[in-house]
């Protein structure tokens, strides 16, 4: 890769990590806020009981993480609740188990009319689940592995389909038996179910996997370019890396980069969003495709289930909303560098099809 080029992707990098700096700062602590650019289209049908009066109180206990995804998706949420008369009150225990039970217990204690909680460990969301079901709040869970899904509302991306268009296209890229490595970490819900797959797909293509690591942390992004570096020392023949959490996948591709491997090994991500555009699109990025929801379609969308289930509507227990598989040649051939344009190539994007009625149309950005 020429010097400039591979300036170009270390500056996309750099933005993104600026980026993902200030999101951290903005989506900490209680926020009631929509998104400023959000838009509502226009209900075609008032407003149904209980949402017909006063605003509704509903508690979204969230136990988020580094980056974009989270910060986009609670301003989906916020945007969605507001267009549905719904006061959100919002914690955030910002990968704290203990402050997430504790935010819960809160939740709990205040009597809401609903509960959504967004990500959590199982061990300690579970018992306070229970208790909220048995307490009569209705209880809608997104990204969250539950023991006891009794009463629950369960939501999340169609994350066995999101790891399948991308390994796919990895199988596709670089063949049955290839050297491969694997970047990510166990006991969050949409990583397990991405594991899955991809131990299948280890299986069925005889994939060589020289490596495995990666971790979640409040700095996932940077915290992960040393142990993909080492990996890379060790295995520098490895032709595809499977790294399914986009905080994950940019430390994945710093640290290609800085091994100067990115001619020779490619990059397999999950989620989307402007820094990861920017990082995706900046010229020779060894990152090649990734699948993914809009997040703050997503977190929109998980409003739109408790409310169609508080109004009597839902009809179902389980929502998972679909993804697309976006390749960096299909963002090259729509010219497409940002969110906002890939809504365009892309309509499905906004979900706004999904959990909607005609009093309750998704909101977009
Ligand atoms: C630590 S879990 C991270 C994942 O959760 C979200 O749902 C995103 O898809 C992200 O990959």
């Amino acid at each position: 890769m020429a010097i400039t080029r591979r300036v170009a992707v270390v500056a996309a990098l750099a933005t993104a990590s600026i980026l993902a700096l200030s999101a951290c700062a903005q989506s900490s602590g209680t926020s009631t806020g929509a998104a400023e650019s959000s838009t509502a289209t226009a209900a075609s049908a008032p407003l149904p009981a209980p949402f017909d009066g006063s605003p509704v109180k509903v508690a979204l206990v969230r136990q988020s993480g580094a980056g974009d995804f989270f910060t986009s998706w609670g301003a989906g949420a916020a945007a969605q609740a507001k267009a549905a008369n719904i006061d959100l009150q919002v914690t955030d225990a910002r990968n704290d188990n203990a402050k997430q039970a504790s935010d819960l217990e809160q939740a709990i204690a205040a009597k809401p009319a609903a509960i959504i909680i967004d990500h959590g460990q199982t061990d300690t969301i579970q018992p306070l689940v229970t208790k909220a079901v048995a307490a009569g709040i209705p209880v809608v869970i997104y990204d969250l592995a539950l023991t006891d899904t009794t009463g629950v509302i369960t939501t999340s991306q169609s994350d066995a389909s999101m790891a399948q268009g991308v390994l796919d296209q990895l199988v596709k890229d670089v063949g049955d038996g290839a050297k491969v490595g694997y970047v990510s970490a166990t006991g969050f819900a949409p990583l397990d179910r991405r594991a899955a797959v991809w131990n299948q797909y280890v299986k069925d293509h005889n994939l060589n996997v020289v490596f495995s690591t990666g971790k979640v942390t409040e700095s996932t992004a940077t915290d992960n370019i040393p142990l993909v570096d080492a990996a890379l020392k060790q295995n520098p023949d490895v032709q595809a890396i499977f790294a399914p959490y986009d905080e994950i996948t940019k430390g994945t591709v710093q640290a290609v980069i800085q091994n100067n491997l990115q001619s020779k090994v490619k990059v397999y991500g999950i989620d989307i969003s402007n820094a990861d555009l920017e990082v995706i699109t900046a010229p020779d990025s060894p990152w090649v495709a990734t699948s993914a929801t809009d997040p703050a379609a997503v977190g929109a969308a998980v409003v739109r289930t408790l409310a169609l289930s508080l109004a009597g509507q839902l009809g179902k227990t389980d929502v998972q909303f679909p993804a697309k598989t976006i390749t960096q040649q299909f963002l090259a051939d729509n010219n497409v560098t940002n969110v906002a344009e890939l809504r365009v190539a892309e309509p499905s994007l906004k979900l706004d099809d999904v959990v909607v009625a005609d009093w309750l149309p998704a909101v977009s950005e």
